[in-house]
């Protein structure tokens, strides 16, 4: 029932380059957005493929590259909760993105449709949206090309964050169910996240206007969306919102930017007075980071775990309030780059696991929790209830008015949390809320936990994939032996952990270290760099 003709005359029009290599990453495919054209073509082909085997639900197909230069681009797909593409999909996305001729491709999508045993005879469709990338109208007329050549009903959500695609989809294949996530329009979406912030907000004071730096991206468009729904309970300035300015996207500011240099972007800095509160964005608005200049005029960064830290002890104290300690249990999940501190802080409160990096091992760790906070130290998290938690919150029956209250405002965060992916803009209410609920500044939030000096350096190595971890990424097994020097140089700083990864995203491998002083963690990061080269 394949239209071969068809997919073959449409092929030709997306050739594969014959010198490149595709692999379907932790974030999808990503690279120069001008050699994209072929692998687009494709996942309009997987993602119809894989709509039809799920037996016609809706699949998201997401163009971005996120944090990445405006040059580059990418593409993720998004399985029908809303969630990550399957990880046993991945490696069929890599075969056929590197079939190298139209025959070859003919053949990669027979065998799968035979190994994965998909009955053609059902319906696929697609939704897909794109972020604001100058080659992404050109990257979406290639998808649309593979979409049309299995002949799946595509739906376009046009320029959007990558979480409202998640949530798009989510909303599409729940609509008219017990499950329902919400209006299937980007309307939906935010009038589902302002409802729920001015539920949890109501006479709380309103606090002062909140500076977001949108990255010169497609977060641009939500802030100005979103600012009027919220009824003048919280004030958005937004900065950053050259969309179309070119070479502007995620160029010196935005939440990868704020992270790795540690700095306020420098377009903020006339912007942002002392004891004031800002944000970034990433490039997709999937990632949040928060900042604020103290007294003595010092940039003070609040990361994703500060944003754990302060979001997890308030639904700890809640569930407590509510009279549910004893059947909800709430845990975190972080990774190895989560500062010790924060780690130690919140293993105070809460039960802590640790994961491999990337976006589906945190989410899957968190989704064995009742209720399972996550968030990566890159302001990448969210918060998920499982479905038995919803209904323990809409039957329990509060015996105070207190408890009352409690369990409301935990109803109500369901609404405000993106529970199907990281979202900056649904994170960025969360933080206000819990806030306003503790009456906090910047400065009280900054001061849950001191972070401990660390880090990060990248080390090119001939073959990091001779570098192997366990223990989520915190232990070496291979090179063999040199987690044991690792081990011996950490033991002579006070305060010192440092571990090794090969990087998913670069060809190079990472380290990072800690200690209890700023110049031994530096040091101890060179010293651990030099064992790896
Ligand atoms: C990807 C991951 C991100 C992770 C980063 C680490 C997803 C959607 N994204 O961007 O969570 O922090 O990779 O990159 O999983 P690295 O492996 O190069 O250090
Ligand atoms: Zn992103």
């Amino acid at each position: 029932q394949l239209d071969v003709k068809e997919i073959s005359r449409l092929s030709e029009l997306h050739p594969k380059p014959s010198h490149l290599r595709y692999q379907y990453g932790t974030s999808g495919f990503r690279t120069l957005g001008t050699v994209l054209d072929s692998v687009l073509f494709r996942v309009g082909i997987l993602a119809s493929l894989r709509s039809k085997k799920l037996d016609g639900k809706t699949i998201g197909v997401m163009v971005t590259a996120s944090h990445n230069p405006e040059e580059d681009n990418g593409v993720k797909l998004v399985d029908p909760r809303g969630e990550m593409l399957e990880a046993s999909w991945e490696i069929h996305a890599s075969v056929l993105a590197n079939a190298s001729t139209t025959s070859d491709l003919i053949e990669a999508i027979e065998t799968l449709v035979r190994i994965a045993k998909i009955d053609l005879s059902k319906p696929a469709r697609v939704v897909y949206g794109r972020d604001t990338r100058p080659s992404g109208p050109f990257l979406v007329a290639s998808l649309r090309d593979g979409l049309a050549a299995i002949k799946a009903e595509p739906r376009d959500a046009g320029v959007v964050t990558t979480p409202i695609l998640h949530y798009l989809v989510r909303a599409i294949n729940t609509k008219g169910t017990k499950d329902a996530y919400g209006d299937d329009s980007e309307d939906g979406y935010f009038d589902k996240l302002s409802g729920a912030f001015k539920k949890l907000v109501a006479g709380k004071p309103t606090p002062p206007p909140l500076i977001v730096d949108c990255a010169n991206g497609v977060g641009a468009g939500s802030i100005s969306k979103i600012s009027p729904r919220l009824d003048g309970q919280l004030k958005l300035l937004p900065q950053n919102t050259a969309t179309s300015t070119p070479g502007a996207l995620n160029n010196a500011c935005g939440a990868d930017y704020v992270k790795t240099t540690q700095k306020l972007p420098p377009s903020l800095a006339n912007h942002l007075k002392a004891n004031q509160r800002g944000c970034s964005f990433d490039g997709d608005a999937d990632r949040l980071m928060y900042f604020y200049i103290d007294e003595r005029n010092q940039f003070r960064m609040l990361d994703g775990d500060k944003i754990a830290a302060l979001v997890a002890g308030f639904i700890v104290d809640l569930v407590k309030n509510a009279g549910l300690e004893s059947e909800l249990k709430v845990g975190i999940v972080q990774t190895a780059y989560a500062n010790g501190s924060s780690t130690k802080y919140l293993a105070e409160r809460l039960p802590v696991r640790c994961v491999p990096t990337g976006v589906k091992h945190l989410h899957h760790a968190a989704e064995r929790f009742d209720i399972g906070v996550y968030f990566e130290a890159n302001g990448h998290g969210t918060v998920l209830f499982s479905s038995g938690t919803q209904e323990t919150l809409a039957s329990h029956e509060p015996t105070t008015p207190a408890q009352s209250t409690a369990l409301n405002h935990l109803s109500n965060l369901t609404q405000l949390i993106n529970q199907t992916v990281g979202d900056a803009l649904s994170d960025m209410l969360l933080v206000e809320v819990v806030l306003a609920h503790r009456s906090y500044s910047g400065f009280e939030w900054d001061s849950l936990y001191v972070d401990l000096p660390n880090r990060l350096v990248k080390v090119v190595v001939e073959d990091r994939h001779a570098f192997q971890t366990e223990d989520a990424e915190r232990q070496l097994v291979s090179p063999k032996g040199l987690q044991g020097k690792i081990d011996d140089l950490v033991r002579r700083y006070d305060g010192g952990r440092s571990f090794v990864r090969p990087s998913g995203t670069e060809d190079v491998v990472r380290v990072y270290a800690e200690a209890a002083i700023k110049s031994q963690a530096d040091e101890l990061a060179f010293r651990v760099a030099g064992l790896v080269y």
